[in-house]
């Protein structure tokens, strides 16, 4: 073998003989090598000293990215590039997810830490809720909070149909100033208007070939807010000084379908009552808690409320129920 490579390079070499010194020379590549050749020959500037160096001084500079804080160095590129104060951008954050997920304040891991499964609670004092959950961003279901609500009877796709009927003040209000969420739907329910013109036998599964659907909005409107409120109550764990804000969260949809995997920016922890159906919920941490804690799944059941900070922990859901649609109402709570 070591014969073969000896006589193959005594050839070339012969071949080389032959072209002039000038010829050579003038060989595009010629010049590169010769530059590298020559800082590996002084000694004094190896090129993989070089490129080590070079190397090492880009990764220092990454990693040092997120101890910065990687929301400040887009912060930073973002104005420096396009000049964008994305902190003044709030407004954009509900239409483009991408601001929520790269601008979030860093979250510290003590909140996820040991948490691998949701707590069941019930008969719980308020002072214990405040203690333990109200403010701590540790989820937790309550199983006994909603025995007395009108809403578990009478809340169902045809109440809604009812209440935001075509020109009716709730379904402008919705559709004016508050937020609609079509979730997988978006090509087909353009407002929530669109959702309540689906006939029944979709709405309800009748049809055996229906196309499922899931829906989210808030209700930012006084009067509709009044009237939702006499088909439920405060939930009797929340702390006597907190306001439970105005704006009611209703979700809605048939089985299979929810909510993708996102992280809100809400400002508060919220609650949400399973009225009708089960839905299941996956619950992940942050990105930067990814070593230190773990996602977890589970099933919220008719009649339990949960509560959860939807700003610290990622959460998608899907509708579990075998023959139910799924519908929930929540509010956040300060
Ligand atoms: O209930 C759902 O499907 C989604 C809920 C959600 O994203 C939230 O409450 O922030
Ligand atoms: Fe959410």
């Amino acid at each position: 073998m070591s014969k073969a490579i000896d006589e193959k390079t005594q050839s070339i070499v012969k071949q080389c003989r032959s072209i002039p010194r000038d010829a050579i020379e003038n060989l595009p590549n010629y010049k590169k090598l010769e530059f590298i050749s020559a800082m590996q020959s002084t000694g004094f500037c190896d090129i993989y000293l070089v490129l080590a160096i070079t190397f090492g001084l880009v990764g220092i500079f990454t990693a040092s990215i997120p101890y910065f804080g990687i929301a400040r160095f887009l912060h930073y590129s973002y104005d420096k590039a396009f000049g964008i104060d994305i902190y003044r951008e709030e407004c954009l954050a509900p239409k483009l997810e991408f601001l929520i997920d790269t601008f979030r304040p860093v979250t510290s891991c003590d909140i996820c830490r040991n948490i691998t499964e949701i707590e069941r609670v019930s008969k719980i004092t308020r002072d214990e809720f405040e203690a333990k959950y109200a403010y701590t961003n540790r989820p937790v279901i309550i199983t006994d909070a909603m025995n007395d609500w009108l809403a578990l009877e009478e809340f169902d796709f045809k109440f809604f149909k009812r209440l935001y009927r075509t020109n009716s003040s709730a379904l402008r209000a919705v559709e004016e100033k508050c937020q609609f969420f079509p979730y997988k739907n978006k090509n087909e329910f353009e407002t929530l208007g669109d959702v309540f013109e689906m006939d029944l036998d979709r709405a309800y599964m009748i049809d055996e070939n229906y196309r499922p659907w899931y829906v989210g909005w808030s209700n930012c409107d006084y009067s509709t807010a009044y009237l939702l409120r006499q088909y439920y109550s405060r939930p009797y764990f929340l702390p006597e000084r907190s306001e439970s804000s105005k704006l009611d969260w209703i979700f809605m949809g048939t089985p299979g379908l929810g909510a993708h995997m996102h992280i809100d920016n809400v400002d508060l922890p919220s609650w949400q009552a399973q009225v009708r159906g089960r839905k299941r919920w996956t619950l992940r941490p942050v990105p930067e808690c990814h070593f230190v804690c773990r996602e977890f799944s589970f099933t919220v059941e008719p009649g339990e409320i949960i509560v959860l900070n939807t700003n610290v922990w990622y959460h998608k859901t899907f509708v579990a129920s075998d023959d139910e649609i799924s519908i929930t109402i929540g509010s956040e709570f300060d």
